[in-house]
């Protein structure tokens, strides 16, 4: 046997049977969208092995979807067994193709805008398309899944070889984009490219779907601080600005980094200037919660939040209006989506905030 001829036997191996092909498609579309959606919280490099992991699923897609399409193409390219269904699949295997092109050239460095939309938030557009699409595909072809197709062992190094594959391939792809010296090169594990410079102009202004408020004037602006503390008060702007300093990563969910000195308070003397926290009856004080005049809020637990700052100056400017004027919370070790702007009101509360997933998504809409 030529060496290539070993490797097609080797590869011809590592093919699980084709209704394995199928659940194991969908079964890892399901983990990309889940490990995407949880990658959005992790703002620490400790939590790499979660990038990794989609990474890998991905690239074990492609394989996987090569499998699949060798045996399928009959179906597709011959008009005489189309049936009502094969638009579906037709549809959904557009929805791969663009979920995997999109994260692919964003691996490489391609930082293109589809109007103000970077190909990382197009890849995650794809991606959640893919999820009901993948659905109903597999429900129009509805076979359950069988014994034999997963037996144990072969099952084990089958997918152990994928993942590895995968891995394998991501590593190559670090190599690859260092000795061509993409822009690709210089992600941050997350992904994120790096916006460079200092100050208001040198990063972009984000909001998550709809919210942008009109200017807040800075005389009539208070911040109030109240909830479970001692002495609940207001505090204009110029309290704000405490001259407290600290360096903090920005990380935005749609691709970019910045890393910026941001001035104003700590929001540990925040709480202080209201007479610090103070439990009622049958409530401890446990979260602290930042609500925007938009209504968007984020909250964080009492002793991270202590820390955390109320921002009104960066990179030694005050804030422009777009920024988060007059106050943005600054949260070191949380992703962007979580750094609320235009914050009118800091609530010390009991209880975890589960609406606030929502209401991120939602606020700006009328
Ligand atoms: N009130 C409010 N705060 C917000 C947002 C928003 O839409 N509304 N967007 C968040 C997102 S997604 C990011 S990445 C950062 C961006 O901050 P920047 O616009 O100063 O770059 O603000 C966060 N704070
Ligand atoms: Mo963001």
């Amino acid at each position: 046997m030529g060496d290539r001829s070993r490797f097609r036997a080797a590869l011809d191996r590592l093919e699980p049977p084709p209704r394995a092909v199928d659940w194991s498609l969908f079964a890892f579309v399901v983990a990309e969208a889940v490990t995407g959606l949880v990658s959005f919280t992790v703002a620490v490099p400790a939590g790499w092995p979660l990038f990794w992991l989609h990474r890998s699923l991905g690239v074990a897609i492609v394989v996987l979807l090569a499998w699949k399409l060798a045996r399928v193409r009959g179906r597709l390219t011959d008009p005489t067994v189309w049936r009502r269904s094969t638009s579906l699949s037709v549809l959904t295997l557009v929805a791969v193709l663009g979920t995997l092109s999109t994260g692919i050239a964003w691996v490489f460095g391609l930082d293109v805008r589809v109007s103000a939309w970077t190909f990382l938030s197009v890849h995650v557009g794809f991606g959640l398309a893919l999820v009901p699409l993948v659905a109903a595909h597999a429900s129009t072809r509805f076979r359950l899944p069988r014994r034999v197709d997963f037996e144990r062992r072969r099952t084990a190094i089958r997918y152990t070889a994928l993942l590895a594959a995968g891995a394998a391939t991501y590593r190559l792809q670090g190599w690859a984009n260092d000795a061509l010296d993409t822009a690709g090169a210089d992600r941050r594990f997350t992904g994120s490219h790096p916006r460079e410079g200092e100050g208001n102009a040198a990063f972009p202004i984000t909001s998550w779907v709809a919210d942008d408020p009109d200017p807040i004037g800075r005389d009539a602006y208070r911040l109030r601080v109240d909830g479970l503390v001692a002495a609940p008060v207001e505090l204009t702007a110029d309290e704000l600005a405490a001259g407290h300093e600290t360096e903090a990563l920005l990380d935005c969910t749609s691709g970019w980094y910045t890393i910026q000195e941001w001035g104003g308070i700590r929001v540990g003397d925040l709480l202080d200037a209201a007479g610090g926290t103070a439990a009622d009856a049958d409530r401890e004080p446990a979260y602290v919660r930042f609500v925007s005049v938009t209504g968007y809020r984020w909250s964080l637990p009492l002793s991270e939040a202590e820390d955390a700052l109320l921002a009104t100056h960066v990179g030694g400017e005050p804030l422009s209006h777009g920024h988060g004027a007059p106050a943005r919370l600054v949260a070191p070790d949380r992703r962007g989506f979580q750094w609320v702007k235009w914050v009118t009101r800091v609530e010390v509360r009991a209880e975890y905030d589960l609406a606030q997933w929502v209401v991120t998504l939602v606020s700006g809409f009328d």
